[in-house]
């Protein structure tokens, strides 16, 4: 059985909601990060960059949440769109693993968590995000979904992220991008999403985010044990 090492994070959720869109056969494994649960050995065994979500196929290791969205999509043969559009999906998924994913990363992380208020970091990051908004809203202009005309695993992967606007962005979060608007609350109707929001709800993840979650979250603010 496919293991899915899981947290409620923004990455975790693509894979949640790609095995809710396809109704594959998993068990979930919770990693409690504010724990610190993603350095032990036996995780980084799974993903040595300790982080969710990585995925335990039957002994195949899979890491990073993109990876493991083409590794499922191409197993399974689902959510891959047409083999026409390959070069749109590869791009799209690269853009959101290497830009939206990461700028959006760092503008929570500026915003919210550093310990001191550092302006230039904070716009940078904050531009950088808004940016790739508004990328997506002007590709989304004249089309329903990010790849070719179906639903796709690009949008699985952007829904991880766009689902997080307002903690990314601030309050107005998708309001000046009406397009994205438009395709997030599309996908947002999908069943699936409902069914990947409910994993690991039984679970009793950590919600404090404490000293012990900062040491795991940003080991550079605190002395090498
Ligand atoms: N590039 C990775 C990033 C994974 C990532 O940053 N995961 C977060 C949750 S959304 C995490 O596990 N954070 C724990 C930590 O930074 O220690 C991916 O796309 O899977």
């Amino acid at each position: 059985m496919l293991k899915f090492y899981f947290h409620p994070g923004p990455n975790p959720m693509k894979v949640a909601l790609f095995l809710a869109e396809t109704g594959l056969p998993f068990e979930l494994v919770p990693v409690d990060t504010l724990k610190g649960e993603q350095h032990t050995a036996e995780f980084k065994a799974i993903n040595p960059n300790a982080k969710t979500p990585a995925i335990d196929d039957n002994g195949v290791r899979v890491f990073d949440s993109n990876a493991i969205l083409l590794y499922l999509a191409e197993k399974t043969g689902q959510l891959l769109g047409k083999a026409e559009d390959r070069g749109e999906l590869l791009s799209w998924l690269m853009f959101i693993a290497t830009g939206l994913g990461p700028f959006s990363g760092q503008s929570v992380h500026f915003r919210h968590h550093a310990p001191e208020k550092i302006a230039y970091a904070t716009n940078r990051y904050l531009r950088e995000a808004q940016r790739h908004y508004e990328v997506l809203n002007d590709h989304l202009a004249s089309r329903e979904y990010l790849v070719g005309d179906e639903y796709t695993i690009a949008d699985v992967s952007a829904w991880g992220w766009i689902d997080k606007a307002t903690v990314v962005l601030g309050e107005e979060g998708l309001a000046p991008y009406p397009n994205l608007q438009r395709w997030f609350d599309s996908v947002s109707a999908r069943p699936a999403i409902e069914t990947a929001r409910n994993f690991g709800k039984d679970v009793a993840f950590k919600g404090e985010f404490d000293d012990e979650a900062k040491r795991a979250f940003f080991p550079q603010n605190f002395p090498k044990a």
